[in-house]
């Protein structure tokens, strides 16, 4: 190793021969192999050994806000059995991700870091992904699919859904549905509490309306004595005992992760990413906000709306979606029980609850 050659000196320089020099070269010559190629290289290997400790697949995501091109890739396709690793960077905001179907989570994405989560791909299907965080306007677009396949059955028989409750019961949901009954004040299921063992509700709640449900106690021959806000207590405490105060615990979660942006924190139609949808100037429907002039999504505290919608009928809209506005779809990323429990924390924007916000 010559060291110290430069200029015009370097034709002339010839190799040292006597050994006490040799020998100190030769510890420099280690000492610069040590830190210019071991050091680096076992700090390489490292990290390598570190990202990978197991031998899983590693894929690399991208999350970006929607508006800079979302999940990138957006469809991921492993083989069945195989060990995935995904690490998944941030360049703009802080995102999460989500595969409901395999119940993967990844809580935080932030910028400039790696997360990574590990899992294995152990059923064959379309699974689709998505952001849990708001991180944009158009958050609710940032989908994506992992497509595990079967390399020994690359083309198996497509998934196939059960049809949803709103189409075995042939409900219109685009049709509008005004309550014919409202109540005189915001119904409390803590007032109903107390007179529900004495009025008996015997329909079944989740097919129909709260309005059809006080029209046919209102003709029953036993509330009679019984005014028509006392029944709508009781139908109240009816619909909160139905669905059980955790599953209204978690539906407020999902609320307030999913919607409120675009329904308002307190149901009211005017979060800020429900301003200016595609198609809402040219809806019918009533059951939108005005706000500013505009119409915004679906005001849950509209109690003329809201009570004359079945479960099943909101069920359906939440399932599908679109109704020619903004409303995304969420057939895909909820499981039944969490369609049921979003749903039972609708209602507590019309029926009095007693929960703290
Ligand atoms: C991107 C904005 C947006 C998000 C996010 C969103 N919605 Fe909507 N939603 C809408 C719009 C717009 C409508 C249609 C408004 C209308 O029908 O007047 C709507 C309508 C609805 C309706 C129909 C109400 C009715 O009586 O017709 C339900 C139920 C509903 N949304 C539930 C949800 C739930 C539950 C979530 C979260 C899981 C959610 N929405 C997330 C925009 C949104
Ligand atoms: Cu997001």
């Amino acid at each position: 190793m010559w060291i110290g050659v430069s200029g015009k000196n370097a034709d002339h320089y010839s190799p040292p021969t006597d050994p006490y020099i040799m020998k100190r070269e030769f510890f420099a010559l280690t000492i610069l192999f040590v830190l210019f190629v071991a050091f680096p290289a076992s700090l390489f290997g490292y990290q390598a050994w570190l990202s990978n400790p197991s031998d899983a697949r590693v894929i690399m995501l991208t999350a970006n806000a929607p508006s800079n091109g979302g999940w990138v890739p957006d469809t991921i396709r492993v083989n069945l059995g195989e060990r995935v690793r995904l690490r998944i960077a941030s360049p703009d905001v802080v995102h999460g991700f989500e595969i409901p179907a395999l119940g993967i989570q990844v809580d935080e994405i932030l910028p400039g870091h790696v997360a990574e989560v590990e899992f294995i791909a152990s059923r064959v299907g379309k699974f689709p992904f998505a952001c849990t965080r708001w991180c944009s306007v158009d958050h609710w677009r940032m989908r994506g699919n992992i497509e595990v396949v079967d390399p020994n059955n690359p083309y198996p028989t497509p998934q196939t859904f059960a049809p949803p409750l709103y189409q075995q019961l042939k409900i219109d949901i685009d049709a509008l549905h005004p309550a014919q009954n409202v109540p005189p004040s915001r119904p409390s299921a803590a007032r109903g509490a107390s007179l529900a063992g004495l009025i008996v509700i015997s329909t079944d709640l989740r097919t129909q309306s709260p309005s059809d449900v006080f029209a046919k106690l209102r003709v029953d021959d036993s509330p009679k004595s019984y005014s028509d806000q006392q029944l709508w207590d009781v139908i109240a405490f009816a619909w909160k005992q139905a669905a059980g105060d955790e599953s209204i615990a978690k539906g407020q979660q999902l609320y307030a992760r999913d919607c409120a942006a675009c329904h308002g924190e307190l149901g009211k139609g005017n979060g800020p990413a429900g301003r200016d949808l595609p198609g809402l100037a040219a809806m019918q429907s009533d059951t939108h906000s005005m706000q500013d002039g505009k119409r915004g999504p679906a005001d849950f505290t509209n109690t003329a709306q809201m009570l004359g919608a079945s479960d099943v009928l909101l069920q359906g809209k939440i399932v599908r979606g679109g109704m020619g506005t903004g409303m995304p779809e969420w057939r895909t990323l909820y499981t039944d029980e969490e369609m049921w429990q979003v749903i039972s924390f609708i209602r507590s924007f019309t029926f009095d609850y007693g929960l703290t916000k």
